[in-house]
């Protein structure tokens, strides 16, 4: 059976060195808690960084010791490492572009090569680690690198990767210097899991853009593999929240902890007193200034509630050493000494404000004590806090306001949603919270919690772990096809034996690779040599069976000893002869199509027309990819309407849409040939749509190969034209 191993910056347990030595505490976080059950249920292993710089190796024997028993792996890193990749490209590059806060990215060579090493150090951690088709679950933005390297390096495992903070518009991944790095580096993995279908869609878009891959629904088509963006929102631990408020709530007032001694002093020293509550860490991201701005419009607007209502601020202390932190930190500050010197009173504070953190009965303790959450981060991948409220509120008398830039937010429909940056908006929803009935109010809370209760933190990691064996599946029902060694050695046996033979082979993409600029797309030294040892084998025909316009064959192999059919079989030019036409030309309709498609070059940059003698051919591979795809359907409505009953059809190629006199396809021209000059053995590849035609028309006995991973005609399928090449190759050996 298949083991599990869990990669993540941080491991679910934090070491600590001390003065008897080191030691260990869990930590408390919702991704320790939720993969708990797989981490310990089986024998995985969690890789990660401890939380400390051993000294010596003595140190870090300790560390990996004290680790073992959590079944936990360290990757050890440096203080130049984590001042480079953990500081640097983590926190100060990706962190802020990811979030928005593109003023605050730093493009830095040095983080970035740091970043990359890190990368490997983990690779190299889990390869060391890892048995034969093991399941490696990667996390979030520190590791985004990680899938690939693991992919290049050990193609048998299978790799889940989950992000936790947004992905962006591609607008923002376009500015970032490593770009197709970043993107390349999770298509490693097989399943990529984001918490909002926002953040799967501009992964989509940037993957498009950047790779040009063909993306079908929620799959992305690479060169042989495919791979899974699917979402999962992240829930919490919804049981344990549960449970500890209602034992807070049920203890006797002389048992309860000091500090919820002192929230019920609060609450109950005058009548009507309520309290707001808002916990993260200070960062640019969480829109502190703007909640405190919105209170103070709130108080402003509504003086019948000063004295009665409170903000508790939570902040935890965050990358303190960073400059933006630190001035976020004074101006948080300054706001909040503001706010209390202008509206507050002997007896009352406006802003309680916390700088530290709060162990966890404390948090409960405020969860459960709040009447309303004011939670309104600018950008927030999740936002586990606002699920947490709503789970320790059990006796349901709470009201959450909710930023829309949460990811939280999706699932929370039920909130009051605010735009963070509306300050009135903002400090309005916080009069509605405060005024809402009670019917409303326990409404809407009872139908959130019933949904985070369901989806929580278990069945989150569950079914990304179902939706990851998925995957495997999936790409073994499509390797059923695939041309394995047995059958590569039937295919070659045969070839050896027959007296006859025949090769049909496509070009582009089938034996060369796509370039953005079909007409750089020439054959290479490498191919011509193999092709001219295929046309050399005894009794062999090799035929060159493609789309492309004739000019263009004759320049690349017009000296060659191939057989030509060019323009989907519009012309045919044997070894020695001169092309031959085979079906009179009827051209008349080109003057009718061309104006359309001209409309179309016109409204779609990038996009071109190419007059062949049969057909005419709007390419938009170098068109923007969605406008593109967008166009080309459109495309293909309008032409169907003008050519009805003309004796014309429209080929739909890769990013290509060809209108053409019917009856002239590759499939055609092939068994006209074989009809002419029958042969034992006939084998035919090729990528497109175009050569569906020559997969049906030919014999049932001969090989047919489908270059690429889309459902076909052909008998099997080899990955990309590296593959054909080398299998070509193999023949010739024979
Ligand atoms: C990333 C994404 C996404 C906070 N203060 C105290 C305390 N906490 C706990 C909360 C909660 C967690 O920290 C913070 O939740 P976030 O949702 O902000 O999670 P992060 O791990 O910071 O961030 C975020 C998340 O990943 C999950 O995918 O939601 O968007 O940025 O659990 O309870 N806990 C204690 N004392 C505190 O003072 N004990």
């Amino acid at each position: 059976m298949s083991r599990l191993i869990i990669a993540s910056n941080r491991l679910p347990v934090m070491i600590d060195r001390s003065e008897e030595g080191m030691t260990i505490t869990p930590s408390a976080g919702g991704l320790a808690t939720g993969l708990k059950s797989y981490h310990k249920g089986s024998d995985s292993v969690w890789i990660g960084w401890p939380g400390v710089m051993p000294k010596n190796k003595k140190e870090a024997d300790e560390v990996s010791n004290l680790l073992k028993t959590e079944q936990c792996l360290p990757v050890f890193l440096n203080e130049d490492l984590i001042t480079n990749y953990y500081d640097g490209f983590s926190n100060a590059t990706l962190w802020p572009l990811f979030h928005y806060f593109t003023e605050f990215a730093e493009f830095n060579e040095t983080f970035w090569e740091a970043y990359c090493k890190v990368n490997e150090l983990f690779a190299e951690a889990i390869i060391a680690n890892a048995e034969e088709n093991d399941v490696v679950w990667v996390h979030d933005y520190q590791l985004l690198l990680l899938p690939n390297i693991l992919r290049e390096k050990r193609p048998d495992l299978t790799i889940g990767f989950f992000l936790h903070i947004p992905f962006p518009s591609y607008e923002l991944i376009r500015i970032l210097p490593w770009r197709e790095e970043i993107v390349n580096g999770l298509l490693g993995a097989d399943l990529i899991g984001f918490h909002t279908y926002d953040y799967a869609r501009h992964f989509i878009s940037s993957v498009k853009r950047l790779l040009g891959y063909d993306v079908d629904f929620n799959q992305i088509k690479l060169d042989g593999r495919q791979v899974f963006i699917d979402v999962f929102p992240m829930g919490i631990d919804y049981k344990k929240f549960e449970t500890h408020a209602l034992e807070i709530q049920t203890k006797p007032v002389q048992e309860r902890s000091k500090e919820h001694q002192d929230i019920d002093r609060f609450l109950l020293s005058m009548p009507d007193r309520k309290l707001i509550l808002s916990i993260d860490r200070l960062d640019y991201t969480k829109g502190i200034p703007q909640r405190l701005n919105a209170f103070r419009y709130f108080l402003e607007k509504h003086p019948e509630y000063r004295e009665k209502v409170s903000l508790i601020m939570l902040t935890v202390p965050s990358r303190t050493d960073v400059e933006q932190y630190q001035n976020l930190k004074n101006e948080v500050d300054v706001l909040v000494g503001n706010i209390n010197g202008e509206f507050g009173t002997l007896n009352w504070n406006p802003v309680i404000y916390f700088y530290r953190s709060v162990p966890f009965e404390n948090l409960i303790e405020l969860y459960s004590s709040a009447d309303v959450a004011l939670l309104t981060p600018l950008r927030d991948g999740m936002n586990l806090v606002a699920k947490e409220y709503l789970a320790s509120k059990v006796n349901h008398k709470g009201v959450l306001i909710l930023s829309e830039m949460a990811g939280a937010s999706k699932e929370l429909g039920e909130a009051i949603a605010v735009n963070p940056n509306n300050i009135h908006d903002t400090g309005d929803a916080i009069y509605k919270a405060l005024t809402i009935s009670e019917t409303e109010r326990e409404k809407a809370i009872t139908t959130m919690q019933k949904r985070i209760k369901r989806y929580d933190i278990h069945k989150w990691a569950s079914e990304f772990m179902t939706a990851l064996h998925n995957t495997i599946e999936k790409q073994s029902e499509h390797h059923a096809r695939k041309i394995t060694t047995s059958i590569k050695s039937k295919i070659v046996n045969e070839f050896a034996k027959a007296e006859s033979k025949v090769l049909f082979l496509d070009y582009d993409g089938t034996l060369q690779r796509f370039f953005a600029n079909p007409q750089s797309a020439g054959p290479d030294e490498e191919l011509y040599q193999l092709l001219d040892e295929v046309a050399d084998q005894k009794n062999t025909t090799l035929v060159l069976v493609s789309g492309r316009d004739r000019e263009t064959f004759n320049r690349w192999f017009g000296n060659r000893k191939y057989t030509l059919i060019a323009e989907h079989g519009a012309w045919l030019r044997e070894v020695g002869k001169g092309w031959m036409e085979r079906k009179p030309v009827h051209n008349e309709w080109k003057d009718n199509i061309m104006p359309v498609l001209e409309s179309y070059v016109d409204r779609t940059p990038g996009s071109l027309i190419e007059e062949k003698t049969y057909s005419l051919v709007w390419h938009y591979r170098k068109a923007d990819i969605e406008l593109g795809v967008l166009r080309a359907l459109d495309l293909v409505h309008d032409i169907s309407n003008l050519i009805i009953n003309q004796d014309l059809e429209i080929l739909e190629g890769k990013k290509v849409i060809e209108i053409k006199v019917s009856g002239i396809n590759k499939g055609m021209a092939a068994s006209d040939f074989i009809h002419e000059k029958p042969a034992q053995f006939i084998l035919a590849m090729g990528d497109d749509w175009t050569d569906e035609f020559l997969f049906k028309e030919l014999p049932e006995n001969a090989h047919t190969v489908k270059v690429g991973t889309e459902n076909s005609a052909a008998k099997y399928y080899l990955n990309n034209y590296k593959e054909v090449r080398a299998f070509l190759s193999e023949l010739v050996k024979s």
